[in-house]
């Protein structure tokens, strides 16, 4: 007996099948199809459009998604998610009239390559330009119609010449808060050297030094160097944006505790923009999610800053309580505060409290104790809630200016100096950080709001503040002002006009955000073009001598260090070639050759995102960051968009407030300084879901290979061994990545691609099963079947007209998947492709062109390989890219109805038009409530209702 192979034997019956050997030949034809047409190049208004008006006439539609980081572990199933779907979606605009602009970019600047390149020797830009490769050959096989032409890496020498020039756009603008906008530098020197702006200290432009103008300059600059207290890393020898850090005041990348460290840092003033911030969001169409994260980390409050004499001088507090002034009862500065020191006496005052001293002999060393104790704290660990508070006396007292009582002045670490003033009013009445304060410094407690929750007002026997919008106000008069009897609001009103009128304070707006620390001890970043001549001034480099590259060193690696030691300085990788830092140049200011040292640190990984929508529009102009008139046709405002931006733009929701509010900082500043038209880079912002994978791990903990793990009885098996099964992330640490082109050689491209975006809508995360896959891999086959002879490969559609049944189902289908699609639902447009090829299948015959024709039309966005070849099959030149997208007739869409009779003791009453699909129960509601039966009964009860549906309802009366 001769052994028969029988998927052999199939193959030799049916050499045409849709196998995944031919929809690798399919596949492969037509990505090298699409690359010598240029199918997928989107013209540009200029140049290629100029001639042509028809395309020119096209709205346009530009679709994004948030550019990969070429890691050297490549791509798993999961990071294709979001470029499918940019991809059907830019294939659907595609066939319905627009000029489509998507490409994908690599955002490649970064800490594992460096790292890489530390533990190897090999050079950053080596493996990363490796990974891009590698990256480019995955991301071809799943057939994305990007415009290859617009692609880039932000490490390309002619990229960063840009980044690097927006910096220095940057640098060179000051922010007029009356105008609200940025203007350059020069017009606020020219205000300066008038006399229209006063200078601090009343001195004029021409008395100062070029250090002093210097400093003056950065006060205002956009981009400037500052000594303020950043978060110092000293684990991965870097600092880090407050953004990088975590909520437990640990480092996102690595974990190692953050400290605040007073160093010489780059920053952006990101907190001028911080009002058009929030404001511009409005008009964004973004999930609400990522909307108020980015409201809340701008932090808007509304307050009021009080003065409180002290000395014959003052300290300035923010407070959002001004209501509640009447019950100061101490004060509180951050115990970095630069006032601390000059009202910090020499002795304790007479009759000091012991436990406000800490028992420190003198005020200075309880001062001095205190801020060490402070500094080796986090933010964050400072602000923790339900811990114990600390702090000390600072041996002076100031004076509460409503009531003229004498409060004692505290340092404690519960008030940051980066908030506010970095000074606060303590109301422990009110405020349960203050409270706990109080009750364990032993302070006065002043009930100043009726307590409506029956606590009363000895505050003695209370537990915790009170707080409540709702209540009135009591014990809060003084000589001058009353807000004894109003309610919160009021009261708020009330002082804050007396505050003004009073000159002892007014009422401001604070913002939580800060200003974002922009350089890093690193070396794969982009240099600063900035140089520093003898005397330390900063100076611009000036256009023509960007882009500044990346000099060759020795040693990639910041300095790190031991990761609890606070006490460390950062030491920059750039230090160390001392030919690239220390030279002679001639900047074009008039001042000749000179010598300059260079700035050594980088930019941070966030720049080369910050603009690179941009840079797709016009990818090789070597003059200009992008072609005005390009940049407006792309990007500018529009109906229905007032800020402009890119018309859609997918991406994960983790980067709600890095990545996002940056680059829409970078575009406001370009948007002021009249290089751009749009406002806001981001018009649409879609949050993919994740795909997640399940965890295997054996009985220490330990992920196992996923792939190798049996399911017995519902219960999991690594090489014998029981082990647990969990959801989670899917990589390799964990080993469960899956990559996609595993799958794209088991099925294809257009099986992987169907088979993703069928898991669920696009915004939900998901767990991949590869054993579902072929679920997909089967519908193709079928839609293969439906139009090609398996055994001799040639079309078997007929030229007969379809039946009326067959007819709805086409335009039926046609109309549900043009609304799915735009509206992004890919997941029920495929379910519905389904439905009409499984009619097919079933209905008895070939198939007739007609139907056969859109039934590939509809499914070329989603799966184009395979669209492709039987569009070329059924006879068609060229490609199905450009076909227009089919629109369903109306008249078969609406459903069709039958008629139904309703007969009341055996008499028809009523006739009604209902759907063939009505359920019984349905139906006989329908009947019941049909006014013609109604009159028919009369009132009279009903015995007994017999429903036939669709066409029959007997109703018997009692
Ligand atoms: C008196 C008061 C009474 C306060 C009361 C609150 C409740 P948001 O809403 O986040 O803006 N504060 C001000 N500056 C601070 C700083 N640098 N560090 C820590 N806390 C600071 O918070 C504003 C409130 O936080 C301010 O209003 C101030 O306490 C405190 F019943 O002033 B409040």
């Amino acid at each position: 007996m001769s052994e028969t192979n029988p998927a052999a034997a199939a193959e030799v019956a049916a050499p045409h099948r849709y196998t995944a050997a031919l929809a690798a030949d399919i596949e492969a034809r037509w990505q090298d199809f699409w690359d010598a047409d240029g199918t997928y190049a989107a013209p540009n208004p200029k140049g290629d459009l100029a001639g042509d008006p028809e395309l020119a006439a096209k709205p346009k539609k530009f679709i994004m998604d948030m550019f990969p980081y070429p890691s050297g572990a490549g791509l798993h199933v999961g990071h294709p998610l979001g470029y499918i779907a940019t991809d059907v979606f830019a294939r659907f605009q595609r066939m319905t009239g627009h000029n489509v602009l998507h490409t994908l970019g690599f955002d490649a600047f970064g800490l594992p390559a460096e790292q890489y390149a530390v533990q190897t020797g090999t050079h950053p830009r080596v493996s990363t330009e490796a990974n891009i490769e590698n990256m480019k050959i995955q991301l071809r096989r799943l057939g994305l119609g990007h415009d290859k032409r617009r692609s880039f890496a932000t490490i390309d020498p002619d990229y960063y010449k840009w980044t690097q020039w927006i910096f220095l756009q940057i640098f060179n603008s000051w922010y007029d808060d009356e105008a609200r906008t940025a203007r350059p530098v020069s017009e606020l020197v020219a205000q300066f050297e008038s006399g229209e702006r006063a200078l601090p200290g009343g001195r004029s432009w021409n008395e100062l030094s070029a250090a002093e103008r210097a400093d003056v300059l950065g006060e205002y600059r956009l981009a400037y160097a500052s000594d303020a207290p950043v978060n110092w890393c000293p684990g991965l020898g870097t600092v880090l944006a407050n953004e990088e850090v975590t909520a437990d005041g640990r480092s996102e990348r690595g974990n190692f505790p953050v400290f605040k460290a007073k160093l010489r840092q780059w920053n952006m003033r990101i907190t001028a923009y911080a009002d058009r911030l929030l404001d511009d969001l409005d008009a964004l169409d973004w999930p609400e999610a990522i909307k108020l994260q980015q409201r809340n980390w701008i932090g808007r409050s509304e307050g009021a800053r009080v003065d409180f004499p002290i000395d014959g001088e003052r300290i300035t507090v923010f407070t959002t309580r001004p209501d509640t002034l009447f019950g100061a009862t101490y004060m509180v500065l951050a115990p970095e505060h630069p006032l601390v020191e000059k009202f910090t006496p020499a002795a304790w005052p007479e009759g000091t409290h012991d436990v406000w001293t800490g028992g420190h002999a003198t005020p200075a060393q309880a001062v001095t104790a205190y801020r060490a104790q402070a500094a080796s704290k986090s933010d964050v660990e400072r602000q923790a809630e339900a811990k114990d508070k600390t702090g000390v006396f600072i041996g002076a007292y100031a004076t509460n200016p409503v009531n003229g009582e004498r409060i004692p002045v505290f340092i404690a670490d519960y008030v940051l100096m980066g908030y506010g003033t970095g000074a606060i009013m303590a109301v422990p009445a009110g405020d349960q950080r203050d409270f706990e304060f109080a009750r364990a410094f032993e302070l006065p407690i002043h009930c100043i709001v009726e307590p409506t929750d029956g606590r009363g007002t000895d505050t003695s026997t209370w537990e915790d503040a009170f707080s409540s919008y709702d209540a009135k106000i009591i014990n809060s008069s003084g000589e001058s002002v009353s807000l004894d009897g109003l309610g919160v609001a009021e009261a708020k009103t009330r002082i804050t006009e007396w505050l003004e009128r009073t000159g002892i304070g007014e009422g401001t707006v604070n913002f939580r955000l800060r200003d974002w620390l922009f350089s890093r001890q690193r070396y794969w970043g982009e240099p600063f073009p900035i140089v520093y001549d003898e005397e330390g001034i900063a100076h611009a480099l000036p256009e023509s001598m960007l882009p500044l590259e990346l000099p060759e060193v020795e040693d990639y690696s910041p300095r790190t260090f031991d990761p609890d030691d606070a006490d460390t300085q950062p030491e920059t990788p750039l230090s160390r070639n001392e030919e690239w830092v220390d030279v002679t140049l001639d900047l074009g200011d008039g001042r000749g050759p000179r010598r300059y040292r260079r700035e050594t640190n980088t930019m941070p990984n966030w720049a080369g995102s910050c603009w690179y929508e941009l840079r797709y529009l016009d990818p090789h102009n070597g003059r200009q960051l992008v072609d005005p008139e390009i940049e407006r046709y792309w990007m500018g405002p529009r109906e229905g968009q007032p800020h402009g931006g890119v018309d859609l733009y997918v991406g994960g929701a983790e980067h709600a407030v890095l990545h996002l509010l940056y680059a829409r900082f970078w575009s406001k500043v370009l948007y002021d300084l009249g290089h751009v038209s749009s406002v806001e880079p981001f018009h649409k912002l879609f949050n993919q879901g994740m795909i997640q994978a399940y965890v295997y791990r054996d009985s220490r903990g330990i992920a196992v290979a996923a792939a190798e793990v049996e399911e017995r009885d519902g219960a999991y098996y690594y090489q014998g061994e029981k082990v647990s099964r969990l959801l989670g992330k899917m990589g390799k640490s964990l080993k469960n990545a899956v990559t996609p082109d595993e799958i794209c050689a088991e099925y294809g491209a257009d099986t992987l691609r169907l088979y993703e975006m069928a898991m669920g809508p696009l915004d939900v995360s998901r767990p991949w099963d590869t054993r579902a896959v072929v679920g997909q891999f089967r519908l193709l086959q079928r839609l293969w079947r439906n139009v090609v002879d398996e055994a001799t490969g040639d079309v078997t559609v007929v030229d007969a007209e379809p039946d009326e049944d067959t007819l709805r189902a086409l335009h039926k289908a046609i109309d549900g998947v043009r609304g799915d699609l735009e509206g992004m639902r890919f997941n029920t447009a495929i379910a519905k492709v389904t439905e009409l090829n499984n009619h097919l299948t079933k209905a008895s015959g070939a198939v007739p062109r007609s139907i056969a024709e859109p039934l590939v039309l509809l499914v070329a966005p989603l799966a184009p390989h395979i669209a492709e070849e039987l569009w070329r099959k059924l006879g068609h030149e060229g490609s199905v890219v450009h076909q227009d997208f089919p629109v369903a007739d109306p008249a078969y869409v609406v459903d069709e109805t039958v008629t139904c009779v309703v007969q009341v003791k055996g008499k028809v009453k009523a006739r009604l038009e209902v759907s063939p699909a009505i359920s019984g129960e349905e139906l006989e509601k329908v009947a019941l409530t049909d006014e013609k039966v109604v009159a028919a009964l009369d009132g009279a009860g009903i015995r007994k209702v017999i429903v036939r549906a669709p066409k029959l309802v007997n109703i018997v009366p009692v």
